[in-house]
């Protein structure tokens, strides 16, 4: 932004008389919010006239989870507020997908929810329904504005909470209350700096790390939130330890670095795994240690249950919530980081003797996996040769790792939720921090497409990626419309399975292959369709084809193009998400004993 448009965009100084209107849109200003996703709705016409000459951006979107998700990945690339608005009542219902990801993925998004009017609330007047109880397990802050005259006031503090608590912040206003005359001021952002963490805990920790002989650092969401990768960098050498990527944060680490080994969780890195087993010291530098994130996986049972772990976490009530703990510590990522380092560099370290066979087996094990991946290049299990015999189709595998290959740099990629997606997070790399969004640990479909969307908005001279499996396609295409009519140039790959896959597994591994609403027959050609929303698309049959259109389609981000690019892949499945939450079915009632596992 150039000075002439920043100086019109300082919010009015000083308290004076204003309408409620522009006291919530000179907030913004003073917020700096420049962008705002939502679909247009009686319940807030008269702030929204002033947008334009407030230098906001309004973006209007297919559907209100999209514009939740937009504002999410707009947030998450930023590190800024993302901010959506909708009409009172059904638009705001349609943001609860969108929130309760964003609250998981701790992303600082400002949902505001015009509600019904003051004056007919509980009457069960028109587009009414209570809006706090829906977001409040979702939310990590509430604002309702029971007074006009509050008006700037609760919306600065929903910015302010939204940062300074890592999540979604609601302010709830109702409608009527945009109207009328105030006096108030605008107040300024409040910059909450977070330290290092007690200077106890820290000793306690540099203690721990300096007489660790296999330390093992797993680097979370909170390294990428805390812009602490260079911190990180600085203390995984000094200790010349392995790192590893906490699940679906790859972009925690880069991958290029010696020391990386991959992320862990569910298709993760079979190198990651296997090191951290071998560690007496984890630091767990800003992540929450999700229950999901460290299942065995690929017949790894590799959390070290034995090793002391030191936890960082900006919100102190993460400290071993999940795991058993050594040492807490409440800071910031990098700041902690930092600490510690200052503290190990003037310390004998016990890892050093042995820092060059750690250091070895970092590279063998990476050598080890690459070469397995390599190999990979199918399913073996009998579903997935079944299915993939007599197939004119790509292997998942062999498509995914032609994507990886194809990558342009500094690519930001968002993935959906479904078995080729997770399958492709063993081949994810970054190389810088804010590159990877995935619906974590909410886990729904529909995510990565609109997510991109937004995180382009934000970030318009970086190629801009979403994987999505067609199932997930199917519910978040739409937004489409929003790439033509805003021109936010986006590619996203839809692998073209014909399948719920994710579930299909679960119905092969556990239900005898009697399969129940997951077989996605007669769908439209996702490339025809494409084209017909005004977008390129391209149908991608061969394997040879695959980096060159990932290429092609990037490129023509440039000149504000956005693609599809629908991938034929076989029905084969890779390992299943939820082997551990699910039993053989037990049958007592006659009539379904058929279905029974046989013993
Ligand atoms: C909103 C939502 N609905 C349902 C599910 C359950 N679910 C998880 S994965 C999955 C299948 C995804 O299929 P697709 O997008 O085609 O990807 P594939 O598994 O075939 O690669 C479903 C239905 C979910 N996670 N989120
Ligand atoms: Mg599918």
């Amino acid at each position: 932004m150039n000075t002439m448009t920043e100086a019109k965009r300082l919010a009015v100084v000083g308290r004076q008389k204003m309408t409620p209107s522009e006291a919530f849109v000179e907030t913004l200003v003073a917020q700096g919010v420049t962008n705002v996703f939502g679909i247009v709705g009686s319940a807030y016409m008269d702030p929204l006239d002033l947008f334009p000459l407030a230098g906001i951006r309004f973006i209007s979107v297919a559907h209100e989870q999209g514009a939740g998700h937009m504002a999410d990945g707009y947030a998450r690339v930023s590190g800024r507020h993302g901010v959506c608005i909708a009409q009172n009542g059904p638009g705001i219902t349609n943001f609860v997908t969108a929130v309760a990801a964003a609250y998981w993925a701790h992303s600082p998004v400002v949902v505001v929810t015009p509600e019904t009017g003051s004056m007919t609330l509980g009457l069960g007047g028109f587009q009414e329904t209570e809006q706090l109880p829906i977001f409040s397990k979702i939310t990590k802050f509430q604002a309702h504005v029971n007074n006009r005259a509050r008006m700037a006031e609760l919306t600065s503090r929903a910015f302010d909470r939204a940062l300074l608590e890592l999540g979604p912040a609601q302010l709830n206003i109702p409608r009527d209350f945009f109207y009328g005359d105030i006096e108030c001021e605008i107040p300024q952002p409040i910059a909450i700096e977070r330290g290092a963490g007690g200077e106890r805990s820290l000793d306690q920790a540099a203690e721990l790390l300096a007489s660790a002989s296999f330390p093992v650092i797993l680097c979370g969401g909170g390294v990428i939130m805390a812009d602490a990768q260079a911190a990180a960098i600085k203390l995984a050498e000094l200790l010349q330890a392995p790192v590893c990527n906490s699940y679906l944060h790859n972009d925690s680490f880069p991958a290029r670095h010696p020391l990386w080994c991959g992320p862990l969780g569910y298709q993760g890195s079979k190198a990651a795994m296997k090191l951290i087993a071998k560690a007496d010291v984890v630091l767990a530098l800003g992540t929450r240690l999700g229950p999901f994130g460290t299942l065995a996986q690929h017949g790894l049972d590799y959390w070290p249950a034995q090793a002391k772990i030191v936890q960082v976490d900006a919100d102190a009530k993460m400290l071993g919530l999940v795991k058993p703990i050594s040492v807490g510590i409440c800071g910031d990522a990098g700041a902690s980081a930092e600490a510690l380092t200052a503290r190990l560099s003037r310390r004998q370290l016990a890892g050093k003797a042995n820092a060059g066979e750690r250091i070895a087996a970092i590279k063998q094990e990476k050598a080890a996996w690459e070469g397995e991946l390599d190999a990979w290049t199918q399913e073996k299990d009998a579903w997935s040769l079944e299915v993939a015999k007599g197939s004119s189709h790509m292997h998942p595998r062999q498509m995914l790792r032609e994507l990886e290959r194809a990558m342009p740099e500094g690519a930001m990629v968002s993935t959906d939720i479904g078995n080729i997606c997770s399958v492709s997070n063993s081949y994810l790399r970054f190389e810088r921090p804010r590159s990877m969004f995935a619906a974590m640990s909410f886990g729904n479909c529909g995510y990565a497409f609109p997510t991109i969307v937004g995180a382009k908005v934000a970030a318009p001279d970086r190629p801009a990626i979403a994987y999505v499996g067609d199932g997930a396609w199917g519910m978040s295409f739409g937004e489409l419309q929003t790439c033509v009519r805003e021109n936010i140039p986006v590619t996203a790959v839809v692998f073209n399975n014909e399948q719920w896959g994710a579930e299909k597994k679960n119905h092969v591994d556990f239900y005898a292959r009697r399969f129940v609403g997951v077989n996605l027959d007669r769908q439209p050609s996702w490339a025809a369709v494409a084209k017909a929303m005004g977008v390129e698309g391209q149908r991608i049959e061969k394997l040879s084809d695959v980096g060159p259109a990932l290429r092609t389609a990037a490129n023509a981000q440039r000149e504000g193009k956005t693609t599809v690019l629908e991938m034929m892949v076989t029905r084969e499945l890779g390992d299943p998400f939820r082997r551990d939450a699910l039993a053989m079915p037990t049958r007592h009632l006659a009539k379904y004993k058929s279905t029974a596992a046989k013993s």
